[in-house]
């Protein structure tokens, strides 16, 4: 059935609503599958290492390298005499901390972290969305403000917090601990990396946690490292290791059990502590070099909240206002997804025997988390499982992003997440258990009807774009009978065929928009074009439901002979030449364009 081909306009007539089509979207391949069989096909795309093998805690820090003795056998590690005064010089503690170092102190930090602040509203951009999203912001901050000032008061004046402990000689190598007030035998530990979307994140965000945390006998220390611009992801990803090693080697002296060491992450924290765990498993399963900590360290990883497959984020991210160039360069670009995409690395052939290495893995997710859907936790949990590893999701019905890690903790009582944090670290220690199953509920910090309206008002970065209707341009590329299609990556139709196209941007006519998205796709110079029809979709059972109206064009190639190539290789595989026939087009089709072959839509003259 060939289709009527009108002018190109800006001005589409109504009668165009014949095309209309209503089917909901059905994904279920996964697109990482097709990124391991890229990787293994490419040789130049073997997994290295994030960090050079030789680099270690001795080689790179000359704060204390008198204090670690290293050995392959990690069991066997020498650790420091305690009675080694050092280690008061590695803290700013004091027993006798007088009162104005304290304020210098709070007010030192009060400047960083509005300096982070400005720098994450100057990547956002000061349009009307983030004025709104600040304005929420500030709503927010107010609602929550009575227990953000307990705690800072907790940060600040308790002495069992040790701050800016130095674990490195980066600037941001710096790691508070929180004590547990007994000091009655050894104690657990978690190593915290804090979330922050890899721009914000800073340690004291893990003071809430670590408070409640050392009320139940666990030390926990909070990495800080550096952020974007001061870094990029591997700079993150080797601060947090430098501190995890310091956790490793040093811990005992503050009464830590070096044998049970966990590590957590929150948001973008978790992302980061699970590409170190990682590295470092591809590391110790490599041969013969040293390493200054070992995944056999760590009885078990805990992501809170976390995103593990980029190739999913940038999208998502994206259009939630964290735009893709300022993602990509925090990422190191498009060739790096893959490196510090956990939850692709891991399917690997050449990652198989670092995972194997890897502690259990449990993911801690809310299942009304806008910010990072649930389903990243849960297919990360899947794939390790699939790939031999041992992962488990635990979903948290209802609870969003910030509940999880602010509110809850903030509504003091019973912690959901908190207690099986809590009772997997106690897991097994009959005494630790009988002491939490006596332990007084916490304090409330903030009246509960503060904390409904700051649900309701939601982060900034959990704020929901409104939905709205969007304008999608694709392009029907002819050659003889064949027409140009790719296997998407993006989060809509991932791992079906597609045409090339986007989203009509303001003030575009639907050429502009075809030419613009064919030679961003593929190189491609797009020749004369023509309109061909309009269909009306619906993708409502998306992690974020959406809704375009697409504008389908047909054009030829401004020289025949140029060949396609794939200039987004996180959103395609790649781009073929296909007849136009029912039997012969790669399947699957992404489905408005398989409706349209099903209803015998024909694109050509
Ligand atoms: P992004 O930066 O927003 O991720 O990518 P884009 O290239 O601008 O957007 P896109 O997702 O490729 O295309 C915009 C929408 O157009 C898409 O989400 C749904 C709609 N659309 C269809 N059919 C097709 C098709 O065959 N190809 C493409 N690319 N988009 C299509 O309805
Ligand atoms: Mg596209």
């Amino acid at each position: 059935m060939p289709s009527p081909i009108l002018p190109i306009s800006n001005f589409p007539s109504s009668t165009t609503s014949a095309a209309t089509t209503v089917v909901k979207a059905k994904v279920d391949a996964d697109p990482s599958k097709t990124l391991l069989i890229s990787s293994q096909l490419d040789p130049e795309k073997a997994i290295k290492p994030l960090l050079p093998r030789a680099s270690s805690y001795n080689s790179t820090t000359n704060v204390n390298n008198s204090i670690i003795s290293f050995s392959n056998n990690h069991q066997q590690r020498s650790r420091r005499i305690s009675s080694d005064s050092s280690l008061a010089l590695l803290s700013d503690q004091s027993p006798r901390r007088s009162i104005s170092r304290e304020v210098g102190h709070a007010a030192s930090e009060t400047f960083l972290l509005s300096r982070l602040c400005v720098k994450l509203l100057s990547y956002l951009g000061v349009g009307y969305r983030w004025i709104t999203r600040f304005l929420a912001l500030g709503c927010y901050a107010l609602l929550l403000m009575p227990g953000f000032i307990q705690v800072a008061y907790y940060y600040f004046f308790s002495r069992q917090v040790r701050r800016s402990i130095i674990y490195g000689e980066k600037p941001r190598n710096r790691l508070d601990l929180y004590l547990p007030e007994s000091s009655h035998g050894t104690k657990p530990v978690v190593a915290f990396i804090t979330g922050g979307a890899w721009i914000i994140g800073y340690k004291a965000w893990g003071s809430l946690l670590g408070q409640q945390l050392s009320e139940r006998d666990i030390i926990v220390a909070c990495i800080d490292y550096r952020n974007f611009p001061q870094g990029t992801i591997s700079d993150m990803v080797e601060d947090a290791s430098q501190g995890i090693s310091f956790v490793c080697n040093n811990i005992a002296e503050y009464g830590g059990d070096p044998n049970r060491i966990y590590l957590m992450g929150q948001s973008a924290g978790a992302h980061i502590a699970a590409c170190t765990l990682i590295n470092q498993a591809i590391k110790e399963a490599g041969e013969g070099d040293s390493t200054s900590w070992s995944v056999s360290q760590i009885k078990a990883y805990f992501g809170l909240s976390g995103g593990y497959n980029l190739f999913n984020l940038i999208d998502h991210f994206h259009n939630r206002g964290l735009y893709r160039s300022i993602f990509l360069s925090i990422m190191e670009g498009e060739d790096s997804l893959h490196q510090f995409s956990p939850d692709v690395l891991v399917q690997d052939s050449n990652v198989k025997p670092a995972v194997s290495l890897l502690p259990p893995v449990i993911l801690f997710h809310g299942t009304a988390d806008f910010s990072i859907p649930a389903d990243a936790s849960t297919s990360f949990a899947d794939t390790l499982r699939r790939v031999g590893g041992k992962a488990e999701s635990i979903l948290y019905d209802g609870k969003t992003h910030t509940d999880l890690f602010l509110q809850d903790p903030m509504r003091g009582g019973r912690d959901e997440m908190f207690e099986d944090v809590v009772a997997i670290i106690h897991g097994g220690d009959e005494e630790a258990l009988a002491k939490d199953a006596v332990a007084p509920p916490r304090r409330r910090l903030v009246p509960e009807f503060m904390l409904k309206l700051a649900h309701n008002t939601e982060s900034p970065l959990e704020m929901e774009m409104e939905p709205v209707p969007r304008v999608g341009v694709v392009v029907f590329v002819l050659k003889g009978k064949s027409v140009l299609l790719g296997r998407r990556r993006s989060s809509i139709g991932a791992s079906t065929f597609a045409l090339p196209g986007g989203h009509l941007e303001f003030g575009e006519s639907f050429e502009e928009c075809g030419a613009r998205e064919l030679k961003e796709e593929t190189g491609l110079e797009m020749g004369k074009a023509e309109y061909l029809t309009v269909t009306n979709n619906l993708f409502l059972d998306q992690p974020k439901p959406a809704h375009y109206v697409t504008i389908f064009l047909r054009a030829v190639l401004a020289d025949p002979d140029q060949v396609a190539q794939n200039l987004e290789p996180s959103k395609c595989d790649g781009w073929g030449w296909y007849e136009w026939d029912k039997d012969k087009l790669p399947q699957p089709l992404f489905w408005p364009l398989h409706e349209m072959v099903r209803s015998g839509f024909n694109p050509f003259p």
